[in-house]
């Protein structure tokens, strides 16, 4: 698919300064040619992260996985920043983290952050069967798919440079999902997205600051759902506003629903509290009477990549590359 817009400022003129005749001047702005997104290469990037195995903290997948992608990244942007970091999990434990930040347009004051999680989770602590509970998922769905879109934003932002004004950061985030397993007593709401919390408060840069946030996770299932989630909505409705508006144009308002989406804990809300930028979470999201929040393989071993959906990939990609280049 190819997009072309337009956009046009309409001077109309004013009744008082015109003559006998009316007069309306239409000024082409700008013609924005939105690149084209390649979800197929979306879906290979999914099925490379998946290959390493489960990318648990302190695995050898999860390693070597972070080499691939940092290798991948610098292949593409201008600077790739590796962060790493040590933090205390929900039982105390400390383990080694990495955050991994590709900037393009080094210089602009005005930018764009696409954060999604790299990490998989240690427990399948949602599935049906008990005997998979401690093991390790492939979040195919749960991190990979919203890495996978930005590796391929990565690659068309190498080749079709934005508006020389905005700069733009994709961010990777380590220890998303290593939240108390469900099996366990543990109870901690900021054992989640662990990566974020400590970019938020030490980013790659100092002071550093952007303007919109897009958080991608669980982007890549079929029959895809996306509400406004609460908390995007509660502190960047400006934001969502944009998002949805631009997912309406392409005729995507089946799959980007107007409508408020349950509330959820995810690398979004330490973004936006303690970095202080405005960001969305564009996350698959049951309807508010459903049970789980969830789709059906969320901490499942079905989330794999047999349960990817390209056709999802195109929409979620094709939608934040129209926001990004209509900037
Ligand atoms: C809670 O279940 C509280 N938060 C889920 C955040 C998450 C996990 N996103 C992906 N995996
Ligand atoms: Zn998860």
């Amino acid at each position: 698919m190819h997009f072309l817009i337009l956009s046009f400022i309409f001077v109309l003129c004013g009744l008082s300064s015109c003559d006998d005749d009316v007069k309306s001047v239409a000024v082409v702005k700008k013609d924005v040619v939105v690149p084209i997104f390649d979800a197929h290469r979306a879906f290979a990037d999914i099925e490379r992260q998946c290959s390493f195995g489960p990318r648990v903290p302190e695995s050898e997948a999860h390693e070597s996985c972070s080499e691939w992608l940092i290798k991948t990244l610098k292949a593409e942007a201008d600077t790739v920043f590796v962060q790493d970091f040590r933090t205390r999990i929900y039982d105390g434990r400390l383990l080694d983290g990495r955050n991994i930040i590709a900037s393009f347009g080094g210089d602009a004051k005005k930018r764009i952050v696409v954060a999604a999680h790299w990490d998989s989770r240690p427990f399948a602590d949602n599935d049906p069967d008990e005997s998979n509970w401690r093991k390790a998922i492939d979040g195919a769905n749960d991190g990979a798919s919203g890495v996978g879109i930005i590796l391929e934003i990565a690659r068309i932002v190498n080749k079709n440079p934005l508006n020389e004004k905005i700069g733009l950061d994709l961010v990777l985030f380590d220890l998303e999902d290593y939240g108390a397993p469900a099996f366990s007593n543990e109870h901690s709401d900021n054992a989640w997205g662990l990566g974020s919390q400590y970019w938020s408060a030490h980013p790659h840069k100092p002071g550093y600051r952007a303007y919109m946030g897009m958080l991608l996770d669980m982007v890549g299932n079929a029959n895809p759902r996306f509400p406004k989630e609460y908390y995007s909505n509660q502190f960047a409705a400006h934001i969502c506003d944009k998002i949805w508006k631009t997912a309406q144009r392409l005729g995507y308002d089946g799959v980007f629903l107007d409508e408020v989406g349950h509330p959820i804990n995810d690398d979004h809300i330490s973004m936006n509290i303690v970095a202080g930028i405005p960001t969305v979470d564009i996350i698959h999201l049951e309807g508010n009477d459903s049970e789980s929040s969830f789709h059906s393989t969320w901490h499942t071993l079905d989330d794999n990549i047999s349960n990817i959906s390209e056709s999802t990939l195109q929409i979620v990609g094709n939608v934040v590359l129209n926001v990004i280049y209509n900037e």
